[in-house]
């Protein structure tokens, strides 16, 4: 018989998203490249299951209903357009094809004009949660035409996660919106994963506390609204587990070289292309890119020279280290504003339309960055949708004023130990930038137009001005 739903691409993600579908009453065919694999799942996790296999994308399309609903799981780039290429032939009028992976929002842009001008439909669809999200109930962000949308609507509103006003999934927005969603979602990520690192090298390095100690500080954070996340929950089991050889932290036996497949950097160029300010985001991105030269950096440790590490005010266990506290709350924050504000720049930019409070309310559950601040973030969106900065919310302005002294001492402690912190730094900057009605930057026009005349405009008076400045 005909199966409700077809997958692509048996990975991590493909094989718990079908399952998925299956255990919300989608009967499912499944294809991947290489057979072996199919064979695998159907006598492992897809035994006594309503899902079938397809040893060629023709028998696959064969063995879905009309229209069919396919999801693609495969590695984000040129195999997403090689099986585009390949089942292209197959599909007919009202077949739908949606590519889950984190395809660059630019390549889905072009696939979503190239396809939808041929009978069936395309979208590109963020899906973020991991395996375990996959299987249980993802985040996902699926944007192209909304007719397309619409066709899918009944299976990914069951596949999602849900929260208390509705599942983790929500039409977008046209073209690569979906994607572009997912990505900034991952910067966001990338963000908020270096901030907990930089705490975490603080209570190491200044307090000299072990793993037991520092997972129990994350557990006080994790109990508060600012800061109770999938991520601080995940941190506070990293920093409990012990090598099951020697007992000792786990943690501390790992290679302090972070990896990265694409997503942080795409935010990170589409901001500084569409002229979105993302220090924090960047920082992070920058964290792995130094993290990566180990090699170097252990050369340049007997070489270049810093400061002892002296003791300073993190606060205590007691306090739930409170300045380290208001250091990790603010930065948190100035990675959702910045992704929030690079997604309202992007919507303008793209005509996207993008609802930012839609966009808080489908990351609260499922997805990797949930958490409770998200339920203030759609708040305050949804009470102000031309917000231009989170930032300037009354209960995110609180919190900042509240909070930034705590920052600044602990960026000030750290640069005095020469411990790095780029996201606790580049945030207090973000943050005093922010909030400064005058910066220097006529300096920098008065140079600009002293060596190459690009003319300055003037506080006092309307108009171009240039000077003669050497005479
Ligand atoms: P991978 O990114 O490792 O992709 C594996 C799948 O791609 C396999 O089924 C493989 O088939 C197939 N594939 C490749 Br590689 N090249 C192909 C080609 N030219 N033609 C057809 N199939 C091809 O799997 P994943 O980690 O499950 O991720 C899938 C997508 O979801 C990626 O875009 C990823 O970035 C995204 N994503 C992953 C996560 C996560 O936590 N892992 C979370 C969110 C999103 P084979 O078996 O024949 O090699």
């Amino acid at each position: 018989s005909q199966s409700h739903f077809g997958l692509i691409g048996l990975g991590v993600m493909g094989e718990n998203l079908v399952l998925n579908a299956e255990r919300n009453g989608f009967s499912s065919v499944v294809y991947n490249r290489t057979y072996a694999k199919t064979e695998e799942f159907l006598n492992g996790r897809g035994q006594g299951r309503n899902i079938q296999g397809a040893t060629d994308l023709q028998d696959f399309v064969g063995k879905l209903e009309r229209p069919r609903r396919i999801l693609m799981m495969v590695k984000a780039g040129p195999a997403v357009d090689a099986v585009v290429d390949q089942i292209s032939p197959y599909l007919e009028e009202g077949d739908l094809l949606i590519d889950g992976g984190n395809s660059d929002y630019h390549d889905t842009e072009r696939r979503v004009k190239e396809l939808e001008s041929k009978s069936f439909g395309f979208i590109g669809m963020g899906v973020s949660g991991g395996a375990k999200g996959a299987l249980e109930g993802p985040s996902m962000m699926p944007g192209g035409t909304k007719a397309s949308y619409d066709a899918i609507e009944s299976l990914v509103n069951k596949m999602a996660a849900q929260v208390d006003d509705g599942p983790c999934v929500t039409y977008i927005g046209p073209g690569g919106s979906g994607h572009l969603v997912k990505t900034v979602h991952n910067g966001i990520e990338y963000g908020i994963e270096q901030i907990l690192a930089e705490g975490y090298d603080l209570m190491k390095r200044v307090k000299g506390m072990n793993g037991e100690q520092m997972a129990d500080v994350l557990a006080q954070w994790n109990a508060t609204e600012e800061l109770s996340s999938y991520l601080v929950e995940i941190t506070e089991v990293c920093l409990r587990t012990k090598d099951p050889e020697d007992g000792a932290d786990l943690v501390e036996k790992i290679m302090d070289q972070a990896g990265q497949k694409g997503t942080g950097l795409w935010t990170v160029v589409t901001a500084l292309q569409m002229g979105a300010s993302v220090p924090t985001i960047y920082a992070s991105l920058n964290g792995r890119v130094m993290s990566s030269l180990k090699p170097e950096r252990v050369a340049a440790e007997s070489i270049l020279k810093g400061p002892v590490i002296k003791d300073f005010d993190l606060g205590t266990p007691d306090d739930a280290m409170a300045p380290l506290m208001d250091a990790t709350v603010l930065s948190c924050i100035a990675s959702y504003a910045q992704g929030m504000e690079l997604l309202r720049i992007a919507s303008r930019d793209l005509d996207y339309s993008l609802q930012m409070p839609s966009i808080a309310q489908i990351w609260k559950g499922g997805c990797i960055i949930r958490a409770r601040l998200l339920q203030r973030i759609q708040d305050a969106f949804a009470a102000n949708p031309d917000l231009t900065n989170l930032m300037l919310d009354p209960w995110f302005a609180d919190q900042i004023n509240r909070r930034l002294p705590g920052l600044a001492k602990v960026v000030a402690g750290a640069a005095e130990s020469g411990i790095p912190v780029p996201c606790f730094s580049s945030t207090l900057d973000y943050i005093n930038s922010y909030r400064t009605g005058r910066l220097p930057q006529n300096l920098v026009q008065a140079m600009r137009d002293c060596f190459g005349s690009h003319t300055y405009q003037r506080v006092d008076k309307e108009g171009a001005f240039h000077t003669e400045w050497l005479g």
